[in-house]
């Protein structure tokens, strides 16, 4: 074996890391959430071809699908998401009639190696903590590491600029909060605020997730459990199907609005 050098091995992670960095200060989209709908959102984007990253606070990427339900690690798909499961490699099984069953650490961690190969780039523990607002709405969004944000210390974020950014965090709608409380109360819903989302039901909160996949503030869309809880439906529990159809409907939306 050759001689290591432990100090190569440094540089070696100090410049690519950097390198990746500065090139994602200007991308076509940039995804807050590694959960299911934010990796499947990602997934498309660079299969189609543009320039995407997904931002996640946590160590791992896969939010809240890792544990199933209530920590059986399985998770139910209805038939309309089959083809999603399919399109990735992921092994399902019949159950009944209109569900299949899938085992959790095969989809989210497939879900996350496939999104990669096609070209997503995943930056984990960093948090979305503002926005790059702008005359004609959301031009980008403004980072910080997740350790800066636990330890409370006192220190300033960098800004990363995209034509398009993507609310995919979950239940608490993280960054659709930060317009809300920055811009007032001037989002795209009934009610020009975050409705909030709606005890657990899953065919109501399946049936109206793709519907509210939306552009709630010019360059701000949601998707995933996020676009739910923005427009005041219910939430599903661990039925993913919605996830990953929501997802892939974003991109769409997205790819349809950047080439007009
Ligand atoms: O919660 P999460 O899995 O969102 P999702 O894709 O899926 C929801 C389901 O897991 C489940 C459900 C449907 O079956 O109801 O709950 O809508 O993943 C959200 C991710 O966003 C990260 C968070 O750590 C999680 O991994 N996140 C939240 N806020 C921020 C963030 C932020 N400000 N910056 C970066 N990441």
């Amino acid at each position: 074996m050759k001689k290591l050098d432990d100090i190569t091995v440094s540089k070696a992670i100090i410049q690519e890391y950097m390198n990746d960095f500065l090139d994602y200060t200007d991308m076509d989209v940039a995804i807050g959430g590694g959960g299911p709908s934010g990796v499947t959102a990602g997934y498309y984007l660079a299969k189609a071809g543009y320039k995407v990253a997904l931002f996640e606070r946590k160590l791992s990427i896969g939010g809240g699908m890792w544990g199933g339900g209530m920590m059986f690690n399985k998770v139910v798909v209805q038939e309309e998401g089959k083809r999603i499961l399919d399109e990735f490699g992921i092994k399902s099984k019949k159950f009944e009639d209109n569900y299949y069953t899938v085992d959790s650490i095969e989809c989210t961690s497939t879900l996350c190696s496939k999104a990669t190969q096609a070209g997503l780039k995943i930056f984990n523990l960093m948090s979305i903590e503002d926005l790059m607002v702008r005359e004609n709405g959301i031009n980008g969004i403004v980072l910080n590491w997740s350790s800066v944000e636990m330890s409370g210390l006192h220190i300033d974020p960098l800004t990363v600029r995209a034509k398009a950014v993507i609310d995919a965090t979950g239940h608490p709608t993280e960054i659709t909060k930060i317009v809300e409380q920055k811009m007032g109360a001037n989002l795209k819903t009934e009610t020009g605020k975050i409705m909030g989302e709606k005890s657990m039901w899953a065919d109501r909160a399946e049936g109206k997730i793709l519907d509210n996949v939306t552009e709630v503030y010019p360059g701000l869309w949601v998707t995933g459990m996020a676009a739910n809880a923005v427009h005041g439906s219910q939430r599903m529990g661990p039925i993913f199907g919605g996830m990953l159809l929501s997802g892939e409907y974003v991109a769409q939306k997205i790819i349809e609005k950047l080439e007009n």
